[in-house]
């Protein structure tokens, strides 16, 4: 299969201020699609016969390097612009605001949690919401990995790579994954994800 960029799901100022148009021309134009161009070059001569997403980067995870990276980056890319939404943030509402309860005690100390995932995981990487069977768990995960090769159900990721927010926030990635918490998570996403 071949991987193609998503249109974002949302206009690319829709965001803003929390997300601006410029971070988003150069994270999905640039940065993303590089990762789809390369990971398709790669493909090529691969081999790998997996059908979907999903599949495809348990296959590439086998097969590491290169290959591994790009294709796992264009899963946690297209998960991102999902996870991320003109009218999301704050408390959730539905299955997933209970699970939340039941596994975090508190939306607070969810969150609390899930900003210092962000903010520990030393270099660039991911922060997820993941459900491992009954019990929700923040895992982060360095570069390109995911949670999908841990056999774990992602929910709901935020990018801490210094391109997702540098040109918005600077140096100050707490301040980007508490914005991201306020203003940005697509409970909607994580309650579809919850099934
Ligand atoms: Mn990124």
């Amino acid at each position: 299969m071949k991987l193609e960029l998503p249109d974002l799901p949302f206009g690319k100022d829709a965001l803003e201020p929390h997300m601006s148009a410029n971070t988003l021309d150069f994270h999905h134009g640039k940065h993303h699609n590089a990762y789809v161009v390369k990971g398709n070059e790669l493909l090529e001569d691969a081999g790998l016969s997996a059908d979907n997403l999903e599949a495809l980067v348990i296959e590439a995870a086998k097969v590491g390097g290169g290959l591994f990276n790009n294709v796992g980056q264009h899963y946690n890319h297209s998960f991102f612009w999902n996870s991320i939404s003109a009218n999301g943030g704050g408390e959730p509402t539905g299955a997933i605001a209970d699970a939340i309860n039941a596994s975090f005690g508190s939306f607070e100390n969810f969150k609390k949690r899930f900003v210092a995932g962000g903010v520990g995981q030393f270099g660039s990487g991911w922060v997820w919401l993941v459900a491992d069977g009954d019990t929700l768990k923040i895992t982060k995960s360095a570069n390109a990995e995911t949670p999908l090769t841990d056999g774990l159900k992602p929910l709901l990721v935020c990018d801490v790579w210094e391109h997702a927010y540098y040109l918005d926030f600077q140096n100050r990635r707490p301040d980007f994954l508490t914005s991201f918490i306020d203003n940005l998570a697509n409970w909607d996403f994580a309650n579809h994800n919850l099934g």
